[in-house]
This record gives C-alpha cells, sequence and structure tokens, in this order.
C-alpha cells in the first residue's frame, strides 16, 4: 500500500504502526498514521490536478511565516520535513506526499450537525482571512489558476455541449436548460470581477467543515488543508459553507426531497464569518452574502454536470451516473435557497 511504504521516508517505522483512511475527499488521499507514541495526517496530493506541488509549499511557507511574525498564537500545522528536509515527497505515477502531526485532542467533523459548529467554522475561516490581510499576496502562488472563475467554468460546461457525451448530452437536456437560465450568476460575477469594491484577499477556497479542527469543547481551533489558499474573493469561501453546510444532505444524496435551506445554518455561516472580517468587508461585499451562495452552488452545479458530460474524467464515479446526480442536487440547492431570497432579503446580508 502506497500510504505505508512512504513512511520510512520520515522516519516512521517503529511497529506497531496503524494506518487508516481519513476524511472524505474527492482529489486528495488522506490517512491517519498511528505510531506507538503519536498521530499523523499523511495525504497524497493528486499531482494530475495539482500540477505544480511545489507552489502549495511555496504558500504555506509563506503563510506560515507571515503568521508566526504577525499571529503567533495561531496554531499553525506545518508540514512535517522528511529525512531529506523535503516538505513533500514525490513518488512517480502516485503523486506528492505530506506528513503532519495530528493535533492532540482534535477532530474534524465530516458533517455539520448543528449551527454552533457552522458558526464556528465560519468563524475560523473569517479569522485566517482577517489575519493575513496584511500580508503581501503578490507573493503567494496560484496553486490551481481560474479555479473559482465562474466565467470560465461556464465556458467548460458550454464546450462539454458541444464536445461531451452526446448522449448524455441528450439524457441531460433539461438540467442543461435549467442550468443556462440561471446564467444571471454568471453576469454577476463579471461585474464583480470589475467592482474594486470587491477585494483580493488570502481565501481558503475549500471551506467546507472537514478542513476546520474543534477542540474537546467543540469550539474552533483553526483551518487546515492550505492546498487552494491563495488571492480570490470572499464569496469564494462564504459560499462553499453555504453550499456544503445548509442543507442536512450532502452533494451526494440521490433523493432530492431531503434537501432543504436552514435558515438558523444560513444566520450561523453569517454571523460567524461576519463576525470576524465586518472591519475588512467594504459595504457592497457585506450585502453580498446571499450572492456568495448562489455563486458556489451554481458553479458546482456546473462543474458536475460538465464532467458527466465529458465522461467522468475529472471527479470520477463509483456509479455511472454519479456525477449527473450530483450535478441535480446542486441544481436542486440552489432552487432551494433562491427560494429564501425574499425572506433574507430584509438582512444586509442578502445581495
Ligand atoms: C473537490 O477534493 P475535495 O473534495 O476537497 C474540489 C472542490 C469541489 C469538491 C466537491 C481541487 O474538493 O472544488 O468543491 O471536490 N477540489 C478541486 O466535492 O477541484
Ligand atoms: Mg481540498
Amino acid at each position: 500500500m502506497t500510504s505505508h511504504s512512504i513512511l520510512p521516508s520520515y522516519g516512521l517505522q517503529e511497529q506497531p504502526l496503524q494506518v487508516e483512511a481519513f476524511g472524505s475527499g474527492l482529489i486528495n488521499s488522506t490517512w491517519k498514521v498511528t505510531t506507538a507514541g503519536r498521530e499523523y495526517i499523511l495525504q497524497k496530493v493528486n499531482d494530475a490536478i495539482f500540477t505544480r506541488p511545489e507552489k502549495i509549499a511555496h504558500n504555506v511557507r509563506m503563510i506560515a511565516g507571515y503568521l508566526q511574525q504577525h499571529h503567533p498564537d495561531y496554531l499553525f500545522i506545518a508540514p512535517i520535513a522528511a529525512n531529506d528536509g523535503a516538505e513533500m515527497i514525490y513518488r512517480k505515477g502516485e503523486g506528492f506526499f505530506r506528513l503532519f502531526p495530528f493535533v492532540p485532542h482534535s477532530h474534524s467533523f465530516d458533517v455539520v450537525e448543528t449551527p454552533g459548529q457552522a458558526f464556528e467554522a465560519a468563524a475560523q475561516f473569517g479569522r485566517f482571512t482577517r489575519m493575513l490581510t496584511g500580508m503581501d499576496t503578490s507573493g503567494l502562488e496560484i496553486t490551481l489558476p481560474e479555479f473559482h472563475n465562474l466565467n470560465l467554468r461556464y465556458q467548460q460546461f458550454r464546450e462539454a455541449q458541444e464536445k461531451g457525451n452526446s448522449q448524455r448530452i441528450t439524457a441531460c437536456r433539461w438540467m442543461i436548460e435549467e442550468l443556462e437560465g440561471h446564467a444571471g450568476i454568471v453576469e454577476r460575477f463579471e461585474q464583480i470581477k470589475n467592482n474594486p469594491e470587491f477585494k483580493l484577499r488570502v481565501t481558503h477556497h475549500d471551506t467546507k467543515i472537514s478542513n476546520v479542527l474543534f477542540d474537546a469543547q467543540g469550539k474552533g481551533i483553526c483551518v487546515i488543508d492550505l492546498d487552494t489558499a491563495m488571492p480570490g474573493y470572499f464569496i469564494s469561501d462564504v459560499g462553499d459553507m453555504m453550499r456544503t453546510y445548509l442543507s442536512p444532505v450532502s452533494e451526494e444524496e440521490a433523493d432530492y426531497s431531503k434537501i432543504e435551506v436552514r435558515d438558523d445554518f444560513y444566520k450561523a455561516i453569517v454571523a460567524g464569518y461576519y463576525g470576524e472580517m465586518k472591519d475588512e468587508l467594504t459595504a457592497t461585499e457585506q450585502g453580498h452574502f446571499f450572492y456568495a451562495g448562489l455563486f458556489m452552488i451554481y458553479m458546482q452545479a456546473l462543474r458536475f454536470l460538465t464532467d458527466y458530460l465529458n465522461n467522468d474524467q475529472y471527479y470520477g464515479a463509483r456509479y455511472p451516473d454519479q456525477n449527473k446526480v450530483r450535478a441535480g442536487n446542486q441544481l436542486c440547492l440552489l432552487q432551494r435557497l433562491l427560494e429564501k431570497r425574499e425572506l433574507y432579503e430584509g438582512d444586509a446580508f442578502c445581495g
């Protein structure tokens, strides 16, 4: 097993040594490694997607340095150097490996269970960006170019309709049309990119709940997984929290009747993030919390459907129509959120 064979490169060979799969990401693989005395997190970075992992290492080093200097109390989990001093180990045909210390008594969740957890997570992502507002972001590498460029995702969706699997295109005609009907979300993003009221800040870009560490009392400790930390807009982070915390069921749920938008979770995300970022966000940005949810949910629906039309090249599929099911799920979530527009309209955070 590849995850085992890398461990001696970190000097880890004492027995007993236990390696178990950890978390549920679609792109990278993660394991928890337990030795007699210590625990670690081992991660394999997918080098088909992160083609320049050294850029991740550069960003992590830069962010770590800044935090150490300006916010030394923040718990930053830096990768453990291998025997030869490297932060990442490359194994041809497999990918890049990294090892992190496991923070004692910490835990993470795969699913948000309470508004309190949503609040804590949103506060942690907001805090992360806030602490780095003084950093010169021009030194950061772009680890995934155009990652959250909605316009590009829309173009890729259009392209897949021309070059993709024709049977799938025909079968998904209704979903394609529904998604095209929401293209106003893309136009709005184009305006945002041209609006100086929207600031580029250090943004995490992957704010699912499993990327937050909690302590034994259920308080957020810090955020993890900085692979996609790079300059971006706050709507990426707030939006992905809405996408993944609002509904009681995940993007994998095939029974769409279970998808709903929970008001108390919406409020918790806004309150948690705003509490940390209120002095940083411009008034225009503050009016775009609701849009943030639309933006990320719509982008993910496009990405899943694009991938389905392209024969699951990016996300893969454990059963034949998985990406179609995921796309339909996200489209349904988008509709559930849009139904809340009037309800949330009264608050200042509904753009
Ligand atoms: C991927 O691998 P994971 O689950 O952290 C994807 C995200 C998507 C997510 C959907 C690099 O993230 O953008 O939102 O799947 N990451 C990349 O589950 O494409
Ligand atoms: Mg990730």
